[in-house]
Formats: structure tokens, C-alpha cells, sequence
């Protein structure tokens, strides 16, 4: 006689600990729609793992009632990929902030998209670093007065998506906090894919850098500031379905459909398997020219790392055996020091 497994609900993944964000943080409703789709993707607490570095959003691990990491600044890509490798079973998330993973951390976030570990990062991108209370950070705008820049930021801020092109990253996907729909369709994507998932989330940190994404969040402008791609579908938004982006040589342009001089058929169709180039131009797209891109960037399939690794390990067994630990101890020169 088999026994029905529980079917598990957004409160099997609550923790018992108390909240520590300010009040009116996104990062409650990143941490909501995650805990919403955890027991759609099946995996049962004990196998699911949430490894973060530090910063505001890196507590994310305290809420989640799974296994988790709190660990140090930047280095969440590293103790992911280690335990990946040990434990392929497990489902690992890597939970970042822009400073975390772009600044102290970047080298560390390039080199695990570029290996394809099969876990999923989920990158909350305030434009701002929260918990040391408002330095800018990697993905602040020029411009931008914080505590660390009173007279304006003078850096070019990086685009997480663009860099995730250059890393040849399998998965790329951009969300909102507030736009739940569309951020728990893109956790379930994410969780779906074989290899690193990278998705960024444009977060409001109400308290250090309000607003930075007000026009993706407000149900009032999104729809003009933003475009939703959609495997296969021609590229339209706006509130009216009136505006297109269309490729013209090696440029995207944004095309009026109004007085039908271009048809649908023009524009661009999405593609998530596109050429690299073509997902790169995708991520340059900005306000105020352009709407800028949700969803899913790209999605292709190809080696995992621990594949890669578990497969050599099993060939050189295959070859020459089991090693023999003690005897590669035993095997050098050894002396004894008096
Ligand atoms: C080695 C080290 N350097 C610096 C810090 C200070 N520090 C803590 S969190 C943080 C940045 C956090 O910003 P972000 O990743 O954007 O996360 P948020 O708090 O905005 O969610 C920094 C610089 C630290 N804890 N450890
Ligand atoms: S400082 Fe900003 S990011 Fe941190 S908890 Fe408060 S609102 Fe959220």
C-alpha cells in the first residue's frame, strides 16, 4: 500500500523568525511569490537550499523554513557551487543584492554563470546598497545623490543583464517585485531550467533609494515603460498594444503601429534562443528610448558543471579504478622533521 505524499503549501516554506525589513520593502513580496511557487516546483524543504551573501536582501535564508546559507559578502556563487557539486540532489538558490553580487562579489558571479552550475540566482536589484544604509552601488545611476556620493554618481552603472550575455549565462530573466504575476511565472521558469538561472528583480528599497523603478512598478505606466517578451510572439507593448520594436541592420528602433504602415510581421519575434548578439542588444534596451524588456531573455540548454565533472570523475574511474586516498598520501617523498 503506498502512502499519499503531503501536498505542500506557501506556509510549509514560512519560517518561524520575525521579518527584519522595513515596512514597505520589496523584498516582502519577492519572498511572498517565493514562497507561493516552492511547493508548485515540488521540491520538498529538506532538498531546497537558499545560500545568500550579505546585505538586506541576503536574510532572505532566515524566512524560508528550507536549509540555508547567510554567509559572507560576494561569496554565496562560491559555497552554491560546492555544494552543488557534492550534493547534485539538492535545489539551490543564491539569493544577492546588486552590491553583493556586482560589486564585492562580481568575480565570483561572472565565473558561476560562465560555468553553468544547475542552481538559480535571484539577483534584487535596488540600485542602492540597503543595509549600510545608502551607498550607491554597481547599478546606481550617474547622477544619483547618496550618503557615499553626495555631489552625483560619476561611475557608469552595469547592467546585470548585459554582463550575464557576456558570461554566456543559459537563463536570463528580468522580474518586478510588484508585478507578482509575472515574478512567480519567472521563479517557476528559473527553477525549470537545467543550469544557472540568472534572474534579476527590479526591487524598491522605499527607505534608501525610493522610486528607481516606479515606472515598471505602477500599474499606471507599466505597460508604456516596459515590454513583456514572450517566446515566439511578436515584440508589441504598450496599454494600447500600439508600439513595436522592429530590428533595422544592426539597430532595434521603436516603430508606431497606429497607422498600420508597419505590420506585425515587421517586428522582431522573441526569440530565447536567439544569438548572443541579439540577446546583448535586448539588455542595452533603456528608458527613456526604449521600454525596457521582462521575462525571459534566454533560455538554452547545454552542460551543467557538475555533468561536466561527475561525468570525469566516472571516466577516469572507469579507467584506472577507485583511488586509493592513503596511498596518495604515502606516495611522495616524505621525511620526518626531528
Ligand atoms: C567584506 C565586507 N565588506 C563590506 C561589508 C559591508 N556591507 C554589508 S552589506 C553591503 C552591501 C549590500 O548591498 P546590496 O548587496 O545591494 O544589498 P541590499 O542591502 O541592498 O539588499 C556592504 C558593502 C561587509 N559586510 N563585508
Ligand atoms: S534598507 Fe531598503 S532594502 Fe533594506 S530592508 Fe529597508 S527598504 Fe528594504
Amino acid at each position: 500500500m503506498s502512502t499519499a505524499l503531503p501536498v505542500l503549501k506557501a506556509d510549509d516554506f514560512a519560517s518561524d523568525q520575525d521579518v527584519r525589513w522595513c515596512p514597505g520593502c520589496g523584498d516582502y513580496s519577492i519572498l511572498a511569490q517565493m514562497k507561493k511557487v516552492l511547493p508548485e516546483i515540488g521540491v520538498p524543504p529538506e532538498q531546497t537550499v537558499f545560500i545568500s551573501g550579505i546585505g538586506c536582501s541576503s536574510r532572505f535564508p532566515y524566512y524560508v523554513n528550507t536549509y540555508g546559507v547567510h554567509s559572507i559578502h560576494g561569496r554565496a556563487p562560491a559555497i552554491a557551487t560546492g555544494l552543488k557539486l557534492a550534493r547534485p540532489d539538492l535545489s539551490v538558490w543564491v539569493i544577492t543584492g546588486d552590491g553583493d553580487a556586482l560589486s564585492i562579489g562580481g568575480n565570483h558571479f561572472i565565473h558561476l554563470l560562465r560555468r553553468n552550475v544547475d542552481l538559480n540566482i535571484i539577483l534584487f536589484n535596488n540600485r542602492i546598497y540597503g543595509l549600510t544604509k545608502g551607498q550607491y552601488s554597481p547599478t546606481s545611476v550617474e547622477g544619483q545623490i547618496t550618503k557615499s556620493t553626495p555631489m552625483g554618481v560619476v561611475d557608469h552603472p552595469l547592467n546585470p543583464i548585459s554582463v550575464a550575455v557576456g558570461a554566456e549565462a543559459t537563463f536570463i530573466a528580468r522580474s518586478v517585485d510588484s508585478n507578482i504575476k509575472h515574478l512567480a511565472y519567472t521563479l517557476k521558469r528559473a527553477a525549470a531550467h537545467r543550469g544557472t538561472s540568472f534572474v534579476e528583480v527590479y526591487q524598491n528599497c522605499n527607505v534608501f533609494n525610493d522610486g528607481a523603478w516606479a515606472y515598471a512598478q505602477d500599474k499606471a505606466t507599466r505597460e508604456d515603460t516596459t515590454i513583456e517578451l514572450e517566446h515566439g510572439k511578436p515584440m508589441i507593448f504598450g496599454k494600447d498594444r500600439d508600439k513595436g520594436i522592429r530590428l533595422n541592420g544592426l539597430n532595434l528602433e521603436m516603430v508606431d503601429l497606429k497607422d498600420g504602415k508597419v505590420k506585425e510581421d515587421d517586428l522582431l519575434f522573441h526569440d530565447e534562443q536567439a544569438n548572443s548578439t541579439l540577446v546583448y542588444m535586448l539588455s542595452r534596451m533603456r528608458r527613456p528610448e526604449f521600454p525596457e524588456p521582462i521575462g525571459v531573455f534566454r533560455d538554452v540548454r547545454t552542460d551543467t558543471f557538475e555533468e561536466a565533472v561527475h561525468g570525469q570523475i566516472d571516466e577516469v574511474v572507469t579507467k584506472k579504478g577507485r583511488g586509493d586516498l592513503q596511498k596518495l598520501f604515502n606516495s611522495g617523498e616524505t621525511w620526518k622533521v626531528n
